[in-house]
């Protein structure tokens, strides 16, 4: 299984699983799933993310969820159009948990979510709750509806980010087997972030070890300028970027692994565009030749200006 690298040819005995594809790079698709994710991509390069696998795959659809699988892994993806975002974001859970609780890849590893709008307010009536904080409610009651009050130990890694517009997308990863659940000592859980960022915490761990068919990796959730549940250095990009690596090595530590697979690609998510040059100087300086792939994304505290995602693997 090869996790989530960009390819310019497949090695033989190859096929794809998936296919993202950010910004509506209208790439050529070579079967599988395949997810347009509407985040734009920063810099020249335009790469898509694509995971591999030597087994057979099929490709179905179950109502809103449409889905490719092998004996071992099922890569699946919702996208609703917004009505009603925490009605939406419920349906949508619904529908993922469903499937996946159902079917013969019952153990989420990996997912992907990305809100429109995500730091705007929620609506008119309730002035405190911006839609991150709604998504999070939406989300939490599923898991809760479909996993029981004790649902967070079955959280796996994640990420969820901002859109300027475009639907609601989410995509995972699911296994026949668990995966092993990884903490940061310097991070609150996020299950367990205070009130005050929101009604329900988000629904993630910081990073889960695969299981087979993956050989050592793991899945790096979306990481930030955080330390405990506080926010740190807003406005000083180059202070969160330090932070962020800080918070990424100590991950990387509870793993053993190593970071800086040559292979994997790492994601940037940036708020601001402008930004990209020096960020990218920052990362290849401390992260070497791993390839990056920028986007422009909301972070979905409006005080974070980056955040950072990957694999680790064994190299
Ligand atoms: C954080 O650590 C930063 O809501 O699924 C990172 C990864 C973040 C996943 C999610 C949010 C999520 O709280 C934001």
């Amino acid at each position: 299984m090869a996790a989530g690298r960009r390819v310019d040819a497949l090695a033989p005995g190859e096929t794809v699983l998936a296919t993202v594809r950010y910004g509506g790079s209208g790439s050529e698709v070579r079967g599988g799933l395949v997810v347009d994710v509407p985040l734009p991509q920063l810099g020249d390069a335009r790469v898509d993310e694509v995971w591999t696998t030597a087994a057979n795959v099929r490709t179905g659809t179950d109502g809103p969820l449409r889905f490719a699988a092998t004996d071992e892994l099922l890569f699946g993806a919702l996208s609703v159009d917004e009505r009603d975002l925490e009605r939406d974001v419920a349906e949508l859970y619904d529908a993922l948990l469903e499937h996946v609780d159902a079917s013969a890849h019952p153990h989420l590893l990996r997912i992907w979510n990305v809100v429109p709008r995500v730091t705007q307010r929620a609506g008119l009536t309730d002035e405190k709750l911006d839609r991150y904080m709604s998504f999070c409610r939406a989300r939490s009651l599923a898991f809760e509806r479909h996993h029981g009050s004790d649902f967070a130990r079955r959280l796996c890694a994640a990420s969820a980010v901002g859109s300027v517009e475009g639907p609601l997308v989410t995509w995972f990863l699911s296994g026949r087997e668990p995966g092993q659940r990884i903490s940061n000592p310097r991070q609150e859980e996020s299950w367990r972030y205070p009130e005050r960022y929101g009604p329900r915490p988000p629904s993630f761990a910081r990073a889960l070890r695969a299981p087979a068919p993956f050989d050592d990796t793991v899945f790096v959730s979306g990481t930030a300028s955080i330390v405990g549940h506080a926010s740190r250095h807003q406005g000083d990009v180059a202070a969160q970027v330090e932070e962020t690596l800080r918070n990424l090595d100590v991950v990387t530590e509870q793993t053993g692994l190593r970071r800086s697979p040559t292979d994997a690609l790492w994601k940037i998510y940036l708020r601001d565009a402008d930004d990209e040059p020096r960020v990218r100087a920052l990362l290849t300086a401390q992260l070497g030749p791993t390839p990056l792939l920028f986007l422009r994304a909301d972070v979905c505290r409006p005080e974070l200006a980056i955040e950072i995602e990957g694999l680790l693997v064994d190299t």
